[in-house]
């Protein structure tokens, strides 16, 4: 096991920045091409303009239903999606816009899913939660704690059981680890070899629950001891820090057909989702967040070395200040799915959408 960013002490509710790093972890920018570093850069920028917009178009009431955003975990986000290659599987929870952008989903794509309109991602009935792509292999988006978990394994079985090298990532947060089918997943993932890399984003709470509160083993990548499953931890702030944890896992499980288990110490900015205020945190945790912040931290980095100039930070503001607004527009001017397309997309077999059909008659047409 290893553990590149061990908590300090056994304190209670935390934040991230205390519960961070040994410095000593950090990968140097001086190794990195800065055409990479400013890739990121842009990325992890477009995913905060992008769930900022969520947040205000939801407030506007041009998004419904349930909404959770990625704010504060861009790096971790970033970071994990380009440890995978174009090939690899993805599930994650209903936190998701930030995976779908970083899977290569068009921004238009997943705003106008959220918009529920028929350009989206899942043609409009998925929304926030349920993003599905299959060409992207992003294969959900689930609302159900835990319920991308079996799935997944079930893909990394079909994976293995055809011969092929692709790798399945399944993300969860911290509060998933304490449903059973954490463990199930971990144990059959295990027992039958399967090449799955777990995420848990540990962003300290499920809900307002804190991990201390609901975990008895707090040290989530200690999890998958249990099931002899190798884990580890990594600053979440860190987008180089996570990419290399998560390449490296990605690629031993390719080659050693395996699972394995990552903890991301992150931290989300904001409420569980768009409409909790955050009541459980104190002011203090909050201010520490907001001066944790891994977009300005890596913002100073890449300054401090030259590398983003006043100019370039400029250019690539605008350029996803222009994207962003394409991708609402798009939405907002993108028609609503036909009602009568509602089974289309739900069930392999073809399922009659009649709203008169009585709960015991056939689900399947004849
Ligand atoms: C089976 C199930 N139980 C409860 C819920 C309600 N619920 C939605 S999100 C959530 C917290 C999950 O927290 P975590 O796994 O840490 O993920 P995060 O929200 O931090 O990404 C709960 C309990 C649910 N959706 N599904």
């Amino acid at each position: 096991m290893a553990d590149t960013a061990k908590p300090k002490g056994g304190g209670t509710a935390r934040t991230g920045s205390r519960r961070r790093t040994r410095k000593d972890s950090t990968p140097d920018i001086a190794d990195e091409q800065p055409k990479t570093l400013l890739d990121y850069y842009r990325q992890m920028l477009l995913i905060r303009r992008f769930e900022e917009r969520t947040a205000q178009a939801y407030t506007q009431a041009r998004i419904g239903g349930y909404c959770h955003l990625n704010l504060g975990e861009e790096a971790t986000v970033v970071g994990l999606m380009t440890a995978l290659q174009e090939r690899d599987y993805l599930f994650t929870n209903y936190r998701e816009h930030g995976y779908a952008l970083g899977k290569g989903i068009h921004p238009r794509r997943v705003m106008a899913e959220l918009y529920g309109r028929s350009t989206g991602v899942s043609k409009g009935w998925g929304g926030s939660m349920h993003m599905f792509d299959t060409e992207a292999r992003l294969l959900g988006g689930y609302g159900i704690v835990g319920g991308q978990l079996p799935l997944a394994i079930g893909a990394a079985l079909a994976v293995s059981y055809r011969g092929g090298d692709e790798v399945v990532m399944c993300q969860m947060g911290d509060g998933t680890t304490n449903i059973g089918a954490f463990h199930e997943s971990l144990n059959i993932a295990a027992l039958w070899n399967l090449p799955v890399v777990f995420v848990v984003i540990n962003n300290f709470t499920g809900m307002g629950t804190t991990v201390e509160k609901s975990s008895a083993e707090p040290d989530l990548y200690k999890r998958g001891s249990a099931y002899r499953m190798e884990g580890v931890r990594v600053d979440g702030q860190d987008v180089l820090a996570v990419r290399n944890a998560a390449a490296d896992l990605v690629e031993r499980a390719r080659a050693e057909q395996q699972p394995f288990l990552l903890e991301a110490v992150s931290y989300r900015l904001k409420g569980h989702s768009v409409v909790d205020p955050a009541k459980y945190r104190t002011s203090e945790q909050s201010e520490e967040a907001k001066a944790n912040d891994p977009l300005a931290a890596f913002e100073t980095r890449l300054t401090e070395a030259g590398i983003l100039t006043d100019e370039l930070k400029q250019e690539i503001a605008e350029s996803v200040r222009e994207e962003v607004t394409d991708a609402a527009d798009f939405a907002e001017n993108s028609p609503h799915p036909e009602v009568s397309t509602l089974f289309d997309y739900t069930y392999a077999t073809p399922v009659p959408n009649e709203s008169s059909r009585m709960p015991a008659d056939p689900v399947f047409a004849e």
